[in-house]
């Protein structure tokens, strides 16, 4: 699923992105709901060479539902939750209409687009719910490369059967942290406790109820998470490492609730 990011394996993601956005007319660009801003890198700007894009918001089920339209209006984007499948029809109504609005040429074949998102945000899930079967294989990992392949979505639309990874902007700590938290970098790239940490500080201040709904206390800190769930060591010491694990578990599959993670950035 997720993947370290070595200079080696940057330098052949990118080779094989650009090989992709050169194949196609426009890009569909995967954001994740709960952090718009965290999950887009700009350098995707640079490599689509002003081809349109248009951004789709996943996880929309997991995001606050309070927050997701300031992101919406701001992208011009969809918010959707990829799992449901009546959400296909508003999917490519929205392709289209942005398309036609963005596009400065038309065809007479159908749109070329390529699906562009980070690890983990649900392009092959997308790429099936538009195709309307199983092609892409859902938590896959990038294979190797093959001929290019189209997947029609709807008469008029067809996408790249490989989707574009891009790879997520690990340099800004604060952004690290929120991928980390959502699970869209691998575990092992920051300490697990440091992002639950961070995850703990950041629902104090945004959703203090949250917490005290799941684990029946503020849980300020992971020893309350931990003492509360349970999870201790000999010696009544509580298990730090295993509370971090099950508070982002909590958190990833929503059992904290809808949170956004970026905020501020559409909020100011
Ligand atoms: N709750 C929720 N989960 C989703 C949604 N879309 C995708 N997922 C889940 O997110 C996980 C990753 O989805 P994939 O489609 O494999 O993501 P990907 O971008 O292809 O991932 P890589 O191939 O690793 O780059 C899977 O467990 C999906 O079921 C959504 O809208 N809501
Ligand atoms: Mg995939």
């Amino acid at each position: 699923m997720t993947i370290h990011w070595y200079p080696g394996h940057m330098a052949k993601t990118k080779r094989e992105l650009e090989q992709g956005l050169k194949a196609v007319d426009g890009v569909l660009c995967l954001l994740d709901c709960r952090l718009p801003h965290s999950s887009y890198n700009p350098e995707l700007a640079k490599l689509s060479q002003r081809k349109p894009m248009v951004f789709v918001l996943a996880k929309a089920d997991l995001a606050d539902p309070a927050i997701t339209p300031l992101w919406q209006d701001k992208l011009s984007a969809l918010s959707i939750s990829l799992l449901d499948n009546r959400e296909r029809k508003k999917l490519l109504a929205h392709l289209r209409q942005r398309l036609s609005q963005e596009a400065r040429r038309r065809y007479n074949r159908p749109w070329r687009l390529m699906v562009v998102g980070i690890p983990n945000v649900g392009k092959s899930t997308l790429i099936n719910l538009l195709a309307g079967r199983r092609s892409a294989q859902v938590g896959n990992r990038p294979g190797i490369t093959r001929t290019q392949q189209w997947v029609n979505a709807g008469k008029d639309i067809q996408l790249l059967d490989t989707p574009g990874i891009l790879w997520p902007r690990l340099s800004d700590r604060e952004v690290a942290l929120r991928l980390a938290a959502a699970g869209c970098i691998k575990d092992d790239v920051l300490p697990l406790e440091d992002v639950a940490t961070w995850l703990l500080e950041f629902l104090a201040h945004w959703y203090p109820d949250c917490l005290g709904e799941r684990y029946n206390s503020p849980a300020a800190s992971l020893q309350d998470v931990g003492r509360r769930m349970g999870l201790m060591l000999p010696g009544d010491q509580v298990n730090t490492g295993k509370a971090a694990e099950v508070l982002l578990k909590d958190f990833r599959s929503g059992k904290l609730g809808r949170i956004t993670l970026d905020r501020q950035e559409v909020e100011s």
